[in-house]
């Protein structure tokens, strides 16, 4: 625990920015879920069977195996995290001037795709920006707008469409089973392929299990599998569901981007065996993907978070709705609404709850969203939000009533809250390292 005087010290060190601090200055860490979560017992003693062969190393054939029982995919390229798997297939499947279409950009994700030449193009249904829409999928794709992208730019300008499941940005929301299905239809009549982002799966279909129509007798693994047979290929950040420290990969059906994609991994990650990992990694991600499609443990983990985000609802705190699976999302717009938008109403808000209680968050807003490419501008996206990330397995419900606290304590005093200005702008995904001062 720190003092009100450390953290005033630490904040300002940090430059107001909760990416900054250091972890002994954070009492309870809500900045992700990433790579934070517990391993089980399980998985710990997969660390100690580790082959660390630099070639065909036992634990790449396990985690092979657990990979086609559960997600089915036909080819693994394993990666040291999400982000190398989203270089590897954006540099292989995108040309200049080629156009993206997906549920919500992420900031990685999206950076990637322009990187190959790619434009990102946003057809998520337009709830999703609305943190006060009930629809519980959020994350499905408006069949229209996708319509629309095919017909403006032509099915050859798109080499996938780009599916997450679930979509971080507009608050951890989970995409339908029948609106995938869609897709999927629609995209088979262009010959389009679907890349699925598939680093929070599990918990996409435990909402679909709990909350669509036809699915309460299937189990999340079952859903698990259904939705990644939907679509040709994945990226996968296994430090989320699959509770991992540091891991990932890129799964694809098709040999030909395979052949591709083994031959780019030796440049960039490590040889196609490992790919940046250490053998015992990918025997904690094998044992760690088992346990996060298990029924028990999504609606414990699940369960946490939507109860911290009952307290806050109830204590009239602006949330997005309904709660997605993450974490809780806070609405800064509602919350600080003296603070326009390019003084960096979340920024503000993540570094107003440091300074309370200790309790570190992650700004989803405009830092996030960079600037246009072509004008130089802010992107000013609809959702400004402040993420309060569950890492699973690690805090308890005593820990989830600490925050809600702290959270309405700030909330009762945010009209005395002042804004931001940057001081200092990274060029890429400036949200990790940009500086501001107090307005
Ligand atoms: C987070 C983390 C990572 C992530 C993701 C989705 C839906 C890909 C990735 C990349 C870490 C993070 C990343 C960028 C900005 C802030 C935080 N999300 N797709 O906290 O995976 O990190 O393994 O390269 O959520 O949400 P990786």
């Amino acid at each position: 625990m720190t003092t009100l005087k450390d953290r005033e010290k630490a904040i300002i060190e940090a430059g107001y920015n909760t990416f900054l601090l250091r972890s002994r200055e954070v009492y309870i860490d809500l900045l992700t879920d990433s790579g934070t979560s517990a391993m089980s017992d399980r998985q710990w003693a997969g660390l100690m069977m580790g082959d660390e062969a630099y070639a065909g190393s036992r634990n790449f054939y396990h985690l092979e195996d657990v990979i086609h029982k559960y997600y089915g995919y036909k080819h693994l390229v394993p990666t040291h995290q999400g982000r190398g798997a989203e270089h590897i297939i954006s540099q292989i499947m995108i040309k200049d001037g080629d156009v993206v279409p997906g549920n919500m950009y992420f900031t990685t994700t999206k950076l990637h795709q322009e990187m190959a030449g790619g434009k990102f193009i946003d057809i998520i249904i337009d709830a999703a920006h609305d943190p006060e829409s009930l629809y519980p999928f959020k994350g499905d794709v408006d069949l229209n707008k996708l319509q629309n992208v095919i017909d403006t730019y032509g099915a050859e300008k798109i080499p996938y469409v780009s599916i997450a499941t679930t979509v971080n940005m507009a608050g951890g929301q989970p995409i339908s089973m029948k609106n995938l299905k869609e897709i999927r239809e629609l995209t088979d009549n262009y010959g389009i392929k679907i890349i699925h982002d598939m680093t929070r799966v599990a918990e996409n279909a435990f909402m679909i299990q709990q909350k669509e129509e036809g699915y309460r007798d299937m189990s999340v693994a079952e859903i698990t599998r259904a939705i990644c047979d939907l679509t040709d290929g994945a990226t996968m950040s296994a430090k989320k569901d699959a509770m991992v420290n540091i891991g990932g990969f890129l799964a694809i059906n098709d040999d030909d981007i395979f052949d591709e994609a083994r031959n780019m991994v030796v440049i960039f990650e490590g040889l196609h065996t490992y790919g940046g990992m250490a053998g015992r990694d990918m025997e904690a991600m094998a044992i760690g993907i088992v346990e996060s499609v298990d029924d028990e443990h999504m609606k414990a983990r699940v369960g946490q978070v939507h109860y911290l985000g009952n307290k806050l609802h109830e204590a009239g705190v602006p949330i997005v709705k309904p709660a997605g699976t993450h974490g809780i999302f806070l609405d800064a717009k509602k919350f600080l609404p003296h603070v326009p938008q390019d003084s960096f109403p979340a920024q503000t808000l993540a570094a107003e709850l440091y300074l309370d209680s200790g309790v570190r968050a992650m700004e989803r807003g405009v830092v996030s969203a960079g600037r246009n490419k072509e004008t130089g501008e802010h992107n000013y996206p609809a959702l400004e939000l402040v993420r309060l990330t569950i890492p699973r397995r690690v805090y308890t419900q005593a820990h989830m009533d600490v925050i809600a606290e702290s959270v309405e304590n700030v909330f009762v005093n945010r009209d005395n809250i002042k804004g931001l200005k940057m001081i200092y702008e990274p060029k890429y995904l400036r949200f990790f390292q940009a500086r501001f001062e107090k307005l």
